[in-house]
């Protein structure tokens, strides 16, 4: 029998320099090269396939430019999106403070009101110019309703989680998703009278 597949829309969002084309760099190519990577323009996107509670998914991954000289990203490009990942650098407190912005423009033009929302410290690795607070990325997170992780592009540690469980969260959220009619086992026919009724659930993806 054939497996369930879906594609999800993620959306990675952060000031410029957070490092959010690092993170997903290292988790789609498992690669970092320091100081080599240049400000996104606009935005990037990137694929993946991951299999999440036994559906493979395939990850369309929307790397987006924080530098306001970069920003031409439309309010469309947030359309369907089904989960956004926020980043800041846990060395620099304006990437933090600004989560805030980043939010309310999230909140403002993504068209699904039960979209995912994860927090992502980046940079754990430089522990000595570290300003802001595992506490404090916490508990910002908790009062916006966010999953939290901290994370290290450079190391790798909780780069796959992060990803990981934003999906999982997608893949638990009954209509947030919806399997791919031609690649589902019960085959291509949308208008299959044996089609399982979960097979037909879901708001669908862009
Ligand atoms: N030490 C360390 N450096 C990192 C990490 N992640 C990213 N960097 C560095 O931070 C700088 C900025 O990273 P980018 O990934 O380009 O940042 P960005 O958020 O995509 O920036 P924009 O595209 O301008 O919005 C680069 O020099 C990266 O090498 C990390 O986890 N640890
Ligand atoms: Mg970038």
């Amino acid at each position: 029998m054939a497996q369930t597949r879906c594609k999800l829309k993620l959306i990675v969002v952060g000031q410029s320099g957070v490092g959010k084309s690092s993170l997903l760099v290292r988790f789609v190519d498992d690669h970092f090269e320091e100081a080599s990577t240049r400000p996104t323009i606009e935005c990037d996107i990137k694929y993946k396939q991951l299999d999440v509670n036994g559906i493979r998914c395939t990850l369309r991954l929307w790397d987006t430019a924080g530098s306001e000289r970069f920003r031409t990203f439309s309010t469309q490009h947030y359309r369907n999106a089904q989960g956004v990942i926020f980043c800041y650098d846990v060395t620099c407190k304006t990437s933090f403070d600004t989560l805030k912005s980043w939010l309310e423009e999230v909140e403002v033009n993504c068209n699904r009101p039960d979209f995912v929302r994860m927090l992502v410290a980046n940079k754990i690795d430089r522990a000595d110019e570290r300003v802001i607070s595992t506490e404090q990325g916490r508990t910002f997170a908790r009062r916006h309703s966010m999953m939290f992780i901290e994370a290290s592009a450079a190391t790798a540690e909780g780069v796959m989680m992060a990803f990981q469980e934003v999906s999982q969260k997608i893949i638990e959220t009954p209509g947030l998703w919806e399997a791919d009619e031609e690649l589902s086992p019960y085959g291509n026919n949308p208008t299959n009278l044996n089609q399982s009724p979960s097979q037909n659930q879901g708001g669908g993806c862009c």
